[in-house]
């Protein structure tokens, strides 16, 4: 039994990386490289996202998203 629950742990591990993989780093996808990710800079490499959900993730509704920010929502 103690081999069976180890087994699903890994098989959950290894499905669980190509999702971790194709989330880009914070400063390849602030192209500008000025600091925070506007929704533009967002959609490059997110193009579903929407503006709904950009301003769920901008914590302090600064209109772009801080490092912080980023790594907060896109953290699994
Ligand atoms: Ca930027
Ligand atoms: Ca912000």
């Amino acid at each position: 039994m103690k081999k069976l629950l180890i087994s699903t742990a890994t098989i959950t591990l290894l499905a669980a990386a190509p999702a971790l993989a194709a989330t880009p780093d914070f400063n390849t996808v602030d192209k500008d490289g000025n600091g925070s990710v506007s929704f533009e800079e967002l959609i490059v490499v997110m193009p579903d996202t929407s503006k709904e959900q950009f301003a769920a993730v901008d914590l302090d509704q600064s209109g772009e998203l801080s490092k912080e920010e980023y790594e907060t929502a896109t953290k699994s």
